[in-house]
Parts: C-alpha cells; sequence; structure tokens
C-alpha cells in the first residue's frame, strides 16, 4: 500500500489499534522502499524519512507508531549502496511484522495463565492483545465470561462482541457509564495500550481510567496487555504521551451542534491510567509490574544511557 493510501486510512481509523497501526506503517515503509525509484542513497534516505514522518502524523498517541517507524528505518543512517539501504529497510519491516505477531501470541499464552477458570473478565476498548489472552485461556478449557463496553463514541465494543461470540465466549455488552453498576461481578479487568510511561502509566483508549477507578474500589486487578514496543522511550526525558483530540462530529453531528452554540464538543480519544491502579503488564517478555517500565524500555527498546543523553540535550536547547 502506499504511503499517503495507508496514511489516511490510519487517520480516519480504517486502520485502528496500536499494534496493527504500527505493523501496516511497517508494511507500507516495506512496500515503499521496495518501489521507489530513486539513483543514489540520499535521495532515497530523503524520500524514506518523508515517508515515516507522514506516517508518525497520522496518530499521535500510539508509540506503537513511532517505534514500529523507527524500528524499520534505524539503518538508513549506516553506510552501503542503495541495494543494500534499500533491503536493510525490507528486512527490519518484515522482522518487526513478524516478532509483532509472534508478540500478541505469547501475551495470550502469559496473560492467559493470569485468567482462572470461573472467571469473568471486563474489557473495554478493541484491544487484540487483550482479547487474545481471554480467547486462550477459554481455548485452554476455562470456563469464562466477559463484560465488554460499547466504547463511545467510534463503538469499538462491536469489534470485541463479534470476536468473542465467533470465539464462542459468552459476553455481557454494556454502556460505558456501566461499568461500576457490573464491577462487582467482575473478577480481572484486562485491557490493551496505546503507550506506557517510564512511570507505568498506561494510555489507552478514553474511559479506561474510570474503568480501573471502580476496579481499584472494588479491589478487581486490573491486567494491562502492551507489546514491548508500547512502552515510550521519550517518557524517561519527560516527555508526555500526547492525547489525540478527535473531530466533534464524533460525538455530535454538525446539524445537532449547529443548535447549541454555546456548547462545545471535547472528544479525547485516549486517558491516562496512573501506575497505582494497574496491577500487571502483561508483556511478551514476561508479566511485570508497571514500576519495571523502565526495564523495559532499557532493555528490549535498547534505549541506553546515551540516548538519553542525547535526548536530554536536544530538549535543553528547545528550552533555551
Ligand atoms: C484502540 C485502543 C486499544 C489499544 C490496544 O484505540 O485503545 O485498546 O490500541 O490495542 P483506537 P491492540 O480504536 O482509537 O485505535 O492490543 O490491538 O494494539
Amino acid at each position: 500500500m502506499l504511503i499517503t493510501e495507508t496514511a489516511e486510512k490510519i487517520k480516519c481509523m480504517e486502520i485502528r489499534g496500536a499494534g496493527r497501526i504500527a505493523r501496516s506503517a511497517a508494511e507500507a515503509l516495506r512496500d515503499y522502499a521496495k518501489t521507489l525509484r530513486v539513483n543514489d542513497v540520499e535521495s532515497f534516505r530523503r524520500d524514506m524519512m518523508e515517508a515515516a514522518q507522514q506516517l508518525i502524523a497520522t496518530r499521535p498517541t500510539a508509540v506503537s507508531l513511532p517505534n514500529a517507524v523507527h524500528i524499520v528505518i534505524a539503518g538508513l543512517e549506516g553506510s552501503g549502496t542503495l541495494v543494500e539501504i534499500r533491503n536493510d529497510v525490507i528486512k527490519r519491516a518484515n522482522e518487526f511484522i513478524s516478532s509483532s505477531r509472534n508478540a500478541v501470541k505469547q501475551i495470550a499464552h502469559i496473560g492467559a495463565r493470569h485468567i482462572s477458570d470461573g472467571d469473568t473478565i471486563l474489557t473495554h476498548c478493541n484491544s487484540e492483545a487483550a482479547l487474545a489472552c481471554i480467547i486462550e485461556a477459554h481455548r485452554s478449557g476455562k470456563k469464562i465470561s466477559v463484560f465488554a463496553t460499547e466504547v463511545r463514541p467510534r463503538n469499538q465494543g462491536l469489534i470485541t462482541i463479534r470476536t468473542l461470540n465467533a470465539a464462542g465466549i459468552k459476553t455481557n455488552f454494556i454502556v460505558d457509564s456501566a461499568v461500576r453498576s457490573f464491577i462487582d461481578e467482575v473478577d480481572l479487568v484486562l485491557v490493551g495500550a496505546d503507550a506506557v510511561t517510564v512511570n507505568g502509566a498506561v494510555v489507552n483508549k478514553i474511559g479506561t481510567s474510570q474503568v480501573a477507578h471502580s476496579a481499584a474500589e472494588a479491589r478487581v486487578n486490573m491486567l494491562v496487555a502492551a507489546e514491548t514496543y508500547k512502552f515510550a522511550p521519550r517518557t524517561i526525558v519527560g516527555e508526555l504521551i500526547t492525547i489525540e483530540e478527535r473531530p466533534p462530529q464524533e460525538v455530535l453531528s454538525d446539524k445537532i451542534r449547529s443548535t447549541l452554540p454555546n456548547v462545545v464538543v471535547r472528544n479525547p480519544a485516549f486517558d491516562v491510567t496512573p501506575a497505582e491502579y494497574v496491577d500487571m503488564i502483561v508483556t511478551e517478555v514476561g508479566a511485570i509490574p508497571p514500576q519495571m517500565a523502565y526495564v523495559i524500555i532499557r532493555d528490549y527498546l535498547g534505549w541506553g544511557i546515551e540516548e538519553f543523553h542525547k535526548s536530554f540535550e536536544i530538549n535543553t536547547k528547545h528550552e533555551d
């Protein structure tokens, strides 16, 4: 798929969910690298960098997107011929795509071990990683049932209930505001993530923090399923995750809004759940307490102390 086409599909959410967004960006860069007609390394680098920027700019919250893009283009600055550099991008993209798929499978096995026979699980939004854990627990013979939220305004809950229904898992479909009413019937909350910060805060679909709050009040454990490439390296240097605010038309039509001149619709797509509300984050390399997020960033995303210093210098320069 061409870069612009992929970028448009990510923006309008035809391609959505942090893992899928990351893989489709890697695929787009790979296909672009294959077909890019240039005669020299410099032009190849320039065009690839532009494509990378275009993809990263589509949605600001899912850290999986810039992480995937950086993994794919990491070899661009190295030395080599045009053929070598082109092949390097293609190889890295293919490696990322297959390791991302494997990560979800691995998370499913690890996450399923944290689900007990007889559990009722509440999930919010539509997370491939969270659903993989639930489906794996069901597949391994555990009798489980699910509460799935509607997820206003884009109704991702519908995708979730279709998947659970197809897997033969008993599911209760509830409106977002009914979470607290049903939380006493729930044994475990399990959601995905768009980003995990260095201090273990989880950024996920708007409403997740309310779910987490209800779970904490009712002493229900909260698990987050997140591949390591959803951890946000730049939060080490204090960078905040940008919360995407989407168009008001997703919430209220222009026709209705035009009759309400004093009303402003706010439509943030994500919110932040502090680490204290999260019991465990299930990654492909193991289930960790949120306080261990730094270890993932350092050991699995390769953000050593040099990167930290480089970024710190850049940040300080910006402040001057
Ligand atoms: C999707 C969302 C999902 C995470 C994790 O939001 O919040 O919970 O992206 O999903 P949107 P996955 O629908 O706005 O993209 O586990 O599939 O990566």
